[in-house]
C-alpha cells in the first residue's frame, strides 16, 4: 500500500531514495512475514542481517563511523516506512539503529564510536538501551542497578527490565548508580555491556498485548565486571546521555506511530470503498466520511510535526520539547486512528483474520514506552515554566 506523497516537503534527493529503499524493502521482506512474526514471536535474525546489508542499520550514524549520515530525519523515514509493514520489526530494528547507537553517538569518546559505530551501522553488531527497572520506569533516577569501582574494573549488580531486544543484543548501554545521593543530578552512569559477560544473563520474556514479534525482557546483572574503557562519558554522565538518547528515541517513535497510522488509515479507507450497507458503499455515508477526514487531518499534522522536530535535531538545536510534544500528538493520535479503523472494520476489525486488530494492539503500548504521555506533558510544561511560554 504505498503513499503517492512523501513525507518531507523538501526531500533531499538522498531522503527520497532511501524512502523507496525503504518502501521497497518493507513490501517485499517484511510485510509477507509479518503474520509469522507475530505468530512465532520472533523477527528472524536474517531479516534484521539483510536490513544491515542494504544499509538501513546506519541511516543516523555519521558517515565517519560508517553510516550514511542522514541524521535523524532519515531515521524517521525509516521507522515509518518499516512500521507500515510491521511494528514489531520496526521496534527491533530501532532498539540498535536508534536509541541503541545513539547513546554511544551521544556518550562515547573518540575510540569507542571508531570501535563499535561501524559494526552497528552494518548490522554486524546490535545494539539496545537498558534503562527501566521495575521499580523506576517514568522515574528512572530511582534506579537501584549500581556500578561500584574495583580497581580500573566497574562491577554492576541490578536488573533492568522492558528492555527491547535485550535477548539479541551483542552490546547494550546499561544505566547505573554510581553515586547513590546524586542520582539524577550527576550520580548515575552509563557502561557498555557486551553479551557473553560473566554474570550477564537474559532473564524474563514480556507476554504482551501488541508488538508481539519484538522480545521485550528482564537483563540481570549479578557482579558483571566492566573495564573503565566501556564507560560512556565521564562517571555521572549517564542520566544526560539517557534524557538524550530517549529526546531522539521518541521522536523515532513518534514516525513508527505514523506508518502504523498510515496503514490503519489507508486499510480504512480501502475498505470503506468497498463495503456496502443500505445499498451503497459504507465511505458514502458521512459517519464514516467524518472518521476518514479526521484521521488524515492528523496524519498530515504528525507529519508536519516530525518533519519540524527533526529538522531541529539534525540542525544541533536542543528539541527536547519538540520530541515530547511529536510523541506524545503522534500516539495519542494514533490511538485515535486505530481505534476509527476497527469502528470503520466493524465485525471484521475485531477478527484476528484482519490486519487492523494487530494495528489496534500494536498501538497501545506508544502512549506508555519511552516516556508516558503524562511524563511527556511533564517534559513539555517544565519547559514553558521554564521560558515563560
Ligand atoms: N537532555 C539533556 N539533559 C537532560 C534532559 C535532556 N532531555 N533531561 C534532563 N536532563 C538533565 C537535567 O538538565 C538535569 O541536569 P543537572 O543536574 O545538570 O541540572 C538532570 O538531567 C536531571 O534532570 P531532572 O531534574 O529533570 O530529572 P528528573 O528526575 O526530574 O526526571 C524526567 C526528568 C521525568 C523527564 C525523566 O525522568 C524522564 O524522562 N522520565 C521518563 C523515562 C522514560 O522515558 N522511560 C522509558 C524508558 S525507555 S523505553
Amino acid at each position: 500500500m504505498s503513499q503517492a506523497t512523501p513525507t518531507l516537503i523538501r526531500p533531499t534527493e538522498e531522503h527520497v531514495l532511501l524512502r523507496d529503499l525503504a518502501r521497497q524493502f518493507t513490501d517485499e521482506r517484511i510485510r509477507p512475514a509479518a503474520a509469522e512474526i507475530e505468530r512465532t514471536h520472533c523477527v528472524p535474525r536474517e531479516l534484521l542481517a539483510e536490513m544491515g546489508e542494504v544499509g538501513l542499520f546506519g541511516v543516523a550514524i555519521p558517515e565517519e563511523y560508517g553510516g550514511s549520515g542522514l541524521g535523524e530525519t532519515g531515521l524517521c523515514i525509516v521507522m515509518e516506512e518499516i512500521t507500515r509493514g510491521d511494528f514489531a520489526t520496526a521496534v527491533t530494528y530501532g532498539a540498535s539503529a536508534s536509541i541503541g547507537a545513539m547513546s554511544i553517538l551521544l556518550g562515547g569518546n573518540a575510540e569507542q564510536k571508531r570501535r563499535f559505530l561501524p559494526e552497528l551501522a552494518a548490522g554486524k553488531l546490535f545494539g539496545a538501551y537498558a534503562l527501566s527497572e521495575a521499580n523506576a520506569g517514568s522515574d528512572p533516577g530511582a534506579m537501584r542497578t549500581s556500578a561500584r569501582r574495583d580497581g580500573q574494573d566497574w562491577v554492576l549488580d541490578g536488573e533492568k527490565v522492558w528492555i527491547t531486544a535485550g535477548d539479541i543484543a551483542d552490546i547494550v548501554t546499561v544505566y547505573a548508580v554510581t553515586d547513590a545521593k546524586k542520582r539524577a543530578k550527576g550520580g548515575i552512569s552509563a557502561f557498555l555491556v557486551p553479551k557473553g559477560t560473566r554474570g550477564f544473563s537474559v532473564g524474563k520474556r514480556e507476554e504482551k498485548m501488541g508488538q508481539r514479534g519484538s522480545a521485550t525482557v528482564t537483563l540481570v546483572l549479578d557482579g558483571v565486571r566492566i573495564p573503565d574503557e566501556l564507560r560512556l562519558g565521564e562517571v555521572g554522565d549517564g542520566f544526560r546521555i539517557a534524557m538524550q538518547s530517549l529526546d531522539r528515541g521518541r521522536l523515532a517513535l513518534a514516525a513508527n506511530c505514523l506508518g502504523c497510522a498510515r496503514e490503519a488509515h489507508a486499510l480504512s479507507a480501502k475498505y470503506a470503498a468497498q463495503r456496502e450497507a443500505f445499498g451503497k458503499p459504507i465511505g458514502e455515508q458521512q459517519a464514516i466520511q467524518w472518521m476518514l477526514a479526521d484521521s488524515a487531518t492528523e496524519i498530515f499534522a504528525m507529519e508536519g510535526m516530525i518533519e519540524r522536530a527533526a529538522a531541529l535535531c539534525d540542525a544541533g538545536e536542543v528539541f527536547s520539547r519538540e520530541s515530547a510534544m511529536t510523541k506524545l500528538f503522534a500516539s495519542e493520535a494514533l490511538d485515535r486512528i486505530v481505534d476509527r479503523a476497527v469502528q470503520i472494520h466493524g465485525g471484521m476489525g475485531y477478527s484476528s483474520e484482519f490486519v487492523v486488530e494487530k494495528l489496534y494492539r500494536d498501538a497501545r503500548v506508544t502512549r506508555i514506552y519511552e516516556g508516558t504521555s503524562e511524563i511527556q506533558r511533564l517534559v513539555i510544561a517544565r519547559d514553558v515554566l521554564k521560558r515563560g511560554k
